[in-house]
């Protein structure tokens, strides 16, 4: 008999990754998207998995507790995976009411579904190390308390401890994945690696003069996609459920990163002025590439975040192997290609 899993997000970046990996251990998934009335399958078809007989693409929303009930019935899961979340911290703040309600409120869904439904059911939260936000300690790991920044980062919260609630008074096998960034060719236009890499690539085939970035003091902790969801697997193989901490232990700029992308396309740049007025330069020719939009800045910033898997190596043989550098340039390479054919992701 096959595993059945369920995937909400399967349209996001992590749900494409994780259905990859579970249909090739053997499971049949069930992909949650939501009704829009553009759908964009664009991920799994690029990962070569929209046809394959054991995905099941399936119409949820996470805010409707009718949906997520008749979700959980229909596909009889072994396990669960929380993926879907208005997930973009800068638009939570302009969204802040929709993003608890999908983010925060629409995981309680699930659990209340699971609860009702089959309480053996395992079940996985997508939590982030956003909810460490004005950070604690330095690196931040299971223990740090948490200072959330964002209408984004308390929603988490919320979801995050409704999680261990309901493992501590249902007994639910229910694991908080607490993920620091990860990134890859599949990552959102609207996240700033992503919109780097993207932006270096239309520079240098000539389809943009320079790219416009917030905060470029930011520091974060960036790993690759495909290796986290491998983790949120094996935290529900473990024996008991628990919460995991998921990061690299290493922290970039964002201008660290936008020098790393340049550098993947073969050009290389010089950073010059301060402040609002600090722009970077193409060192060949002088030509401005990339300047300041304070636009981009947010309300309430979450200026470091540096992560220690040290359980997760411990406990689930879980550790990153991909550097930050070799990410980058598999993001620009993908980057180069796509808009070098006219591609719209
Ligand atoms: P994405 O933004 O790429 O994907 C989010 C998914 O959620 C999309 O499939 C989106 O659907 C779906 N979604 C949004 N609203 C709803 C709704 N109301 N009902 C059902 N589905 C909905 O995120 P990632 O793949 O990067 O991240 C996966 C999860 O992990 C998210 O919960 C995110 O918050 C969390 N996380 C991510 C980290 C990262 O660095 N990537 C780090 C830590 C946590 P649609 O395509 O229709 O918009
Ligand atoms: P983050 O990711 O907020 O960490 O949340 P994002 O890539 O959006 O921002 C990272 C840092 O870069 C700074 N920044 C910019 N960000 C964006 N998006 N656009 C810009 O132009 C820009 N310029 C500077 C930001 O201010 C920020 O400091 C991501 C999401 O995937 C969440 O869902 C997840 O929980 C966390 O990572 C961990």
């Amino acid at each position: 008999m096959k595993k059945h899993a369920v995937v909400t997000g399967i349209t996001g970046q992590d749900g494409a990754y994780l259905a990859e990996l579970l249909l090739a251990k053997g499971y049949v998934v069930y992909g949650a998207y939501r009704r829009t009335s553009s759908v964009n399958f664009w991920r799994i078809e690029e990962l070569g998995i929209q046809n394959n007989p054991d995905l099941h693409l399936v119409e949820h929303d996470l805010t409707d507790l009718g949906s997520s009930i008749t979700l959980i019935r229909d596909a009889a899961p072994d396990e669960v995976y929380n993926l879907a979340a208005q997930s973009f911290v800068g638009v939570s703040f302009n969204q802040p009411i929709a993003t608890t309600q999908i983010t925060g409120v629409g995981t309680l869904h699930l659990l209340e579904a699971i609860r009702l439904v089959n309480p053996k059911i395992r079940f996985y939260q997508a939590s982030t190390s956003e909810m460490f936000g004005k950070v604690q300690a330095i690196p931040q790991t299971e223990e740090t308390p948490f200072y959330p920044r964002s209408p984004y980062g308390v929603a988490k919260l919320y979801a995050h401890w409704m999680t261990i609630n309901y493992r501590e008074s249902y007994d639910i096998f229910g694991c908080s994945g607490i993920l620091f960034n990860h990134e890859s060719p599949l990552r959102g236009r609207e996240f700033v690696t992503r919109k780097i890499t993207d932006g270096v690539a239309k520079i240098k085939l000539g389809k943009l003069d320079v790219l416009e970035l917030g905060n470029l003091d930011a520091k974060r902790d960036w790993g690759f996609a495909k290796e986290y969801v491998d983790g949120m697997w094996r935290m529900l193989q473990a024996e008991e459920p628990d919460t995991y901490v998921l990061a690299t232990n290493r922290t970039e700029t964002v201008r660290e990163f936008v020098a790393m992308a340049f550098k993947s396309a073969g050009i290389a740049i010089e950073f010059k002025g301060t402040g609002d007025s600090e722009f970077a330069v193409d060192a060949a020719t002088g030509k401005t590439v990339m300047r300041i939009n304070p636009a981009f800045y947010r309300p309430a910033e979450v200026e470091l975040l540096i992560g220690n898997p040290a359980k997760a190596k411990a406990r689930l043989n879980w550790e990153p192997a991909t550097t930050l550098e070799q990410l980058c340039q598999l993001m620009v390479e993908a980057d180069l290609r796509r808009n070098a054919q006219g591609a719209s992701f």
